[in-house]
């Protein structure tokens, strides 16, 4: 393992809406994820990035932020906040927030300001307010495409416009305006003046804007709204702030040619950014490979180490996408309604995870993944994500990942700790994941998370470093890390024979008689 932390860290993701809830009212807390910090330390985790706990209408589930600088009275207290990540700390855990600096939330007092003060006005200035097109400003003035469904532009009842590439209640902050970059620099040091150690930057490919905001046309380089390079200079200012602190960043950087993507990670900009290779991939053994090769190719000329993530927020749980005939995650089906086998996605799911935690870099949990929990139904009178509604209901949203989390089977929903209804309903099978069945389980998706974690800190080889292909029968991915750590995932459909080792960690047991690794396993073995 490495001196920079962040360079082979594993980091867990907590939604704080569906962790624990710690006053009973139905939603999440950060008394219940005090009440956890113990969980998260005997995990084997070294770091907690937290979703947005800031005061919030909670339109987009706290990435619609009214006051950077507290916690949303639903989530708690700043003090609070302050003693957690002085708890975290206590127990060797880091503490990462997210910081969304490509909008505010229209209750935001810059906002609410701009819209009190009319055309024309500095206030309106800090946004993007235009006049419409047509005759009579009736059309919005332009086209760009949204990043959820629906339009970009809502116009105000004085005439003018305003943009949002996310929901309404979200409008985008004019980052060519200097206050704009003074606030988020000032909101940074506040975070790390209370002892945090990194931050998640939200949209962090998107806060630039064409400042003629032309039309967007297919095909025509550059987008006016992604990967301008004025971000650039952005994030080398951010560096300088955090560099006093020691502190380090991940950008949310969704970008596909992986050029443009490894701009983001040279020296003097973010430590990290999210991979999200593993996401749009496949389980086919040639397309994993190619992404791993990529991702490492992209990563090394700028020196920043690799993040390998399986699911987050955002996307369908990893066990449920595993489990499906298309078993890569895209935006635009989302494999919605597929029949899912959940024995042979737990399986992948459980392969995946060694896989990942071997490879070079650092690695994402996202809260329930070392669970196995699968996406979630949600009933349509209980859907909150606002892609849902914007899409006119054809979009599922993004809620079946952000269930509620079962802790004890035998207590009311799950031991979530509500003494009522929580705020997105679980599953009837919830108490069969829970945190206690699977503690006494030594065959449990969480049993292996904690083994491996474990080993992952002790034996000799993992994180930082490099790893080298082996020949290996089609299907199979073998690969070698420092001190005769071997990895082994079998993703073909016969079981195949091992080289000589003392096994570490099998992700499915057993081993066939004959000493075989069997289908859709990972192991991670010691050269003999
Ligand atoms: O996600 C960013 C985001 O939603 C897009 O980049 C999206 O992934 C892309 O359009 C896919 O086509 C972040 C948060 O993770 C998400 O929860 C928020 O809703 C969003 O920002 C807005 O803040």
């Amino acid at each position: 393992m490495s001196a920079d932390w962040w360079r082979d860290a594993v980091i867990y993701q907590v939604y704080p809406r569906s962790f624990a809830d710690g006053d009973g009212d139905g939603t999440g807390d950060l008394a219940g994820v005090r009440a956890r910090l113990p969980y998260l330390a005997q995990l084997g985790v070294d770091a907690v990035w937290f979703t947005p706990w800031y005061v919030s209408p909670l339109v987009d589930g706290g990435y619609d932020v009214a006051d950077y600088r507290t916690v949303d009275p639903a989530f708690g207290t700043l003090d609070e906040a302050e003693k957690l990540i002085e708890e975290a700390a206590a127990l060797g855990l880091r503490v990462i927030v997210d910081i969304v600096p490509n909008h505010v939330s229209d209750q935001h007092a810059w906002f609410r300001a701009a819209l009190a003060a009319g055309p024309g006005s500095p206030e309106r200035e800090l946004f993007h307010f235009r006049p419409g097109r047509g005759p009579h400003g009736e059309l919005p003035p332009n086209n760009w495409p949204s990043q959820f469904s629906g339009p970009t532009w809502t116009r105000v009842p004085d005439g003018e416009w305003y943009l949002h590439l996310f929901t309404p209640q979200q409008p985008d902050l004019n980052w060519a305006h200097p206050a704009v970059r003074r606030e988020h620099e000032d909101v940074l040091r506040f975070w790390f003046d209370r002892g945090v150690a990194g931050v998640r930057i939200d949209s962090a490919a998107l806060l630039a804007k064409d400042p003629a905001l032309a039309d967007f046309e297919e095909g025509v380089d550059p987008h006016p709204y992604i990967d301008l390079d004025e971000l650039h200079d952005i994030y080398r200012s951010w560096r300088t702030v955090a560099d006093g602190y020691g502190a380090v960043f991940v950008g949310e950087v969704w970008l596909p040619d992986a050029e443009r993507f490894a701009r983001y990670l040279r020296p003097d900009e973010l430590h990290t950014a999210f991979n999200f290779s593993f996401l749009a991939c496949p389980w086919e053994p040639e397309r994993l490979r190619a992404g791993i090769d990529a991702t490492l190719a992209e990563h090394a000329p700028v020196g920043a180490p690799a993040t390998w993530v399986l699911c987050n927020h955002d996307v369908t749980r990893t066990v449920t996408r595993y489990g499906r005939a298309d078993t890569a995650f895209d935006f635009a089906t989302k494999a919605y309604g597929t029949p899912t086998d959940l024995a042979l996605g737990t399986r992948r799911a459980r392969a995946a995870a060694l896989l990942t935690l071997a490879l070079p870099g650092s690695v994402y949990v996202y809260q329930g993944e070392e669970l196995g929990l699968p996406e979630a139904d949600i009933p349509p009178g209980r859907v909150r994500d606002p892609m849902h509604f914007r899409s006119g209901g054809t979009d599922p949203g993004r809620d079946g990942c952000r269930v509620p989390l079962p802790w004890t089977a035998d207590a009311p929903w799950a031991g979530f700790g509500s003494t009522t209804e929580p705020w997105l309903p679980q599953p009837a099978d919830w108490p069969d994941y829970a945190v206690d069945r699977q503690s006494a389980d030594p065959g449990s998706l969480l049993t292996l998370y904690r083994t491996a974690l474990a080993l992952r800190r002790t034996e000799p080889g993992f994180g930082d470093g490099p790893m080298d292909w082996l020949p290996a029968a089609p299907g199979v991915l073998a690969f070698h890390r420092p001190y005769g750590l071997l990895h082994v995932t079998n993703l073909s459909a016969e079981p195949v024979p091992l080289p000589p080792h003392a096994l570490l960690l099998l992700a499915s047991g057993p081993l066939t008689e004959a000493g075989e690794l069997p289908p859709d396993t990972s192991v991670w073995l010691r050269e003999d």
